[in-house]
Parts: C-alpha cells; sequence; structure tokens
C-alpha cells in the first residue's frame, strides 16, 4: 500500500464523533434542588456548575447542560427525565446537534 493511501485509511478512521447538546427545560414544578441533584449524579457537573445551569434555566427557560456523542446524550436524558418522572415532576430535557 502506498504512502498516499495509508494516509486515506487514516483520515477515514479517525473522524471525531458529532457531538450531541443535552437542554435543560425550565418548568414550574421541579424543585430546583431536585433539578440541582440531577445535574451533578446524571451529568457530573459540581456544586458551583449544577447551580449556574440550573439558574439559567429558570431564568431563560432553557440552559445547554454538556454535550456528548449521540448515544450517550439520549442515554443520560432519558435517565434523566425518567428520574424526575419516578418523583412524579416533569423535569424535560432536550438532546440537539451541536
Ligand atoms: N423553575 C423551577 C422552580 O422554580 C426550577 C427549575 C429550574 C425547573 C430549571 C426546571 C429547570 N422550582
Amino acid at each position: 500500500m502506498s504512502e498516499t493511501d495509508l494516509k486515506l485509511k487514516q483520515k477515514t478512521k479517525v473522524q471525531k464523533p458529532k457531538l450531541y447538546k443535552v437542554i435543560l427545560v425550565n418548568d414550574d414544578y421541579t424543585p430546583r434542588e431536585f433539578v440541582v441533584l440531577i445535574l451533578k449524579a446524571e451529568f457530573r457537573l459540581d456544586m458551583a456548575q449544577a447551580e449556574v445551569v440550573m439558574l439559567t434555566a429558570h431564568q431563560k427557560g432553557v440552559c445547554v447542560v454538556s454535550v456528548y456523542p449521540k448515544d450517550v446524550a439520549e442515554t443520560k436524558a432519558t435517565r434523566a427525565i425518567d428520574a424526575a418522572s419516578q418523583m412524579g415532576y416533569p423535569l424535560q430535557f432536550t438532546v440537539e446537534p451541536e
């Protein structure tokens, strides 16, 4: 195989996965403390980050939590929604391409 062939092959092999934003959506019912808990537990934000993201969504309606490969973003969003739902809260997260 020529050097050019090897380079071409490597180029197609190392493409970065497309990233997807997980977005926190505000509502009138989910307690602030619970939102912070979910952001820490599911999205591994620290206390300061979780407070900023929660407050931003509270004030603006939405806030980007983090970006991940598609399957990770969808799994985390689903797990977070399910955890809230089990507590009777309507908390929502959406996933969209970066
Ligand atoms: N708006 C909610 C409240 O006042 C808190 C909240 C923030 C909910 C961010 C959802 C997302 N209890």
